[in-house]
């Protein structure tokens, strides 16, 4: 189970590397990108293009790929924001690969793509650059959801909570200012694109819907978007192909 691997990760990280001694990070010096506003702004593409190397549905997607440029193609091609896998076990991911991805790209805004079970993992989020961490529904508890999204955003981040089904979307509180539709079932891999579509009535009006996972076409953005999404996360699509930032191109 996910959650378990994490609390052992995050329990070892926190002997290495102190709260206070993330605060003293550069990621702490800066403000952050607001992804809510460039998925707002007129003429936006939508796309949040993810640097993704492996996952466990597809196994090696990309070894090739270096993040500082691959995601520089992507801001390039228009991509309204950036997103960066910094699981390791799952995902092949890691947080220097977010520092990377900032340094390469100061003015777009990044999620930071993981599993987020503890407030040390927020902190940690925000000393390497993040500007929206993610909060899988799934892996939380209501209570939990609200601590870990209120600590973002008193750093001054924004909360994307992601959600399957509509039990989960009662875990979405005051604190998320993006709402994304996980196309795929995260237990039997399948990807179906409905989910969005049957979801996007339920979720609040206030937040900015974005569809994650599976999308391989213009028509199905067009889609989404004529049912209310306004973003659109993109990962293996871009990634299987030899130039990312290309096949981005091709979605603008
Ligand atoms: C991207 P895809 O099918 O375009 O590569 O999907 C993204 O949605 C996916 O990586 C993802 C994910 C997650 C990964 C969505 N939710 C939670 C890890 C954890």
């Amino acid at each position: 189970e996910i959650v378990k691997t994490k609390e052992v990760e995050v329990a070892r990280r926190k002997e290495v590397v102190s709260v206070m001694q993330l605060e003293k990070y550069p990621g702490f010096q800066r403000t952050c990108n607001s992804l809510k506003a460039a998925l707002q702004k007129e003429g936006s593409s939508g796309i949040i293009a993810e640097f993704k190397q492996k996952s466990p549905s597809k196994g090696e997607i990309n070894f090739e790929a270096k993040v500082e440029e691959v995601t520089k193609d992507y801001a390039n091609a228009g991509a309204a924001g950036l997103s960066v896998l910094t699981d390791h076990d799952y995902f092949g991911g890691a947080l220097a690969n977010l520092a990377k991805a900032r340094a390469a790209n100061p003015e777009i805004p990044i999620l930071r793509k993981d599993f987020m079970i503890d407030e040390y993992q927020v902190v940690e989020a925000k000393a390497f650059g993040t500007d929206v961490i993610l909060l899988i529904a799934a892996c939380l508890g209501k209570k939990q959801a609200k601590v870990l999204a209120k600590k973002a955003k008193t750093l001054g981040m924004e909360v994307l909570m992601e959600v399957h089904n509509v039990e989960e979307l009662e875990l979405v509180n005051e604190f998320i200012d993006l709402v994304g539709v996980n196309n795929r079932n995260l237990k039997t891999f399948e990807v179906d694109v409905e989910t969005s579509v049957r979801l996007a009535g339920l979720i609040s009006e206030r937040v900015v819907k974005i569809s994650e996972s599976g999308l391989s076409g213009v028509k199905e953005i067009q889609y989404l978007r004529q049912n209310g999404f306004q973003g659109f996360l993109i990962g293996e699509t871009f990634m299987k192909t030899e130039n990312p930032g290309k096949a981005c191109r091709t979605f603008i």
